[in-house]
């Protein structure tokens, strides 16, 4: 009744010009991924990074995040993040390798001494080039984030020698190179998207898998795998990413913003990451998982020669690469 009331005295155009003044411009409701579910450190840091952004934008962009992989496994959500479906999302460059091979020097087992180590190569000029690389398949990197070591655990016994990997069944993240690492080990690989391996280990489809501390609590495989063992393997970086669909459509303003808030929760997830890794060991322990540290490494990583030499082999460049990676400090 009203509406046609207003519309006969006045004529459309003013009519949507009192609407135009009537309503907030239109904001950007960004859709988040994330696969960790409440209080972990990565979650904790993306849903302060989004509140953050609300804020700042002043309501421009308005971020949220969906926990526990409830838009999708990894895989998808990197694609979903790469053609706009998803606005944002953090994500490992493990499952990123088959996307964006440049990131697959990541999963090289022992690439990295340790995680400062992996923090001066991702801060610095190294980082800015896979940045660059992501950015090409549609991924803005805004900042980078932990995710610790990865070490090996499984139902059945404490890894020390590589001798003990023989004949497990042991899931690996979806990239082939996890594959031949597991194999190297003379174990049997089976790549699965992290939601399905909980009762893949409880009705013995596996026998084992590989994560970081506070991975292996919050998913709690750790109910389910008795052993523990300090491989250390692989140290990964993460990426908090935009869609670049997503990132083009704001003013150079709100991506100054975005970037600046992005750093802060990349410190922020550094810094909630020492805490939680020791909470999360803890909590392991206290229900009985034995947790074993592993004396010869140097065992697993002289494996690892052939990997390293085939990875070489079919990538041009990486040889020259990897020693970049090793010498930067
Ligand atoms: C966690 C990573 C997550 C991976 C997961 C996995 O943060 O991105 O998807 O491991 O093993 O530590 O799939």
């Amino acid at each position: 009744m009203k509406t046609s009331h207003i519309k006969k005295f006045l004529p459309i155009a003013s009519v949507a010009a009192m609407m135009a003044f009537a309503l907030p411009a239109q904001a950007d409701n960004w859709r988040g991924w994330n696969i960790h579910p409440n209080g972990y450190p990565n979650t904790v840091a993306l849903e302060e990074f989004a509140e953050a952004v609300a804020e700042q934008t002043e309501g421009r962009v308005k971020p949220r995040v969906y926990n526990n992989a409830v838009l999708g496994d990894q895989s998808d959500a990197i694609e979903q993040t790469r053609n706009g479906a998803l606005d944002f999302a953090n994500f490992n460059m493990g499952p990123m390798g088959p996307i964006v091979p440049e990131t697959n020097v990541f999963s090289l087992p022992f690439l990295f001494n340790d995680v400062e180590h992996m923090h001066a190569v991702m801060d610095g000029e190294i980082g800015e080039r896979f940045a660059d690389a992501l950015e090409e398949k549609g991924l803005v990197v805004l900042s980078w984030f932990d995710s610790g070591a990865r070490s090996i655990y499984n139902t059945k016994q404490p890894i020390n020698t590589p001798e003990d990997v023989r004949g497990l069944k042991i899931r690996v993240m979806n990239n082939d190179l996890y594959v031949h690492m597991i194999e190297a080990l003379g174990g049997n690989a089976t790549p699965m998207s992290y939601g399905e391996v909980y009762q893949s280990l409880t009705t013995g489809v596996l026998d084992g898998a590989e994560n970081n501390y506070p991975s292996f609590e919050s998913s709690n495989h750790y109910e389910a795998s008795g052993y523990y063992s300090l491989t250390e393997h692989l140290i990964i970086p993460e990426c908090l990413c935009v869609a670049k669909a997503s990132w083009e459509k704001l003013s150079e303003e709100d991506q100054e913003i975005i970037r600046d808030v992005a750093q802060q929760a990349s410190v922020r997830q550094r810094e909630l990451w020492v805490n939680s890794s020791e909470e999360s060991r803890q909590i392991v322990l206290d229900h009985g998982v034995e947790i074993n540290e592993v004396e010869d490494k140097a065992a697993f990583q002289a494996l690892m020669e052939p990997m390293y030499e085939s990875f070489i082999a079919s990538n041009p460049g990486t040889g020259e690469l990897i020693e970049e990676i090793r010498a930067a400090e």
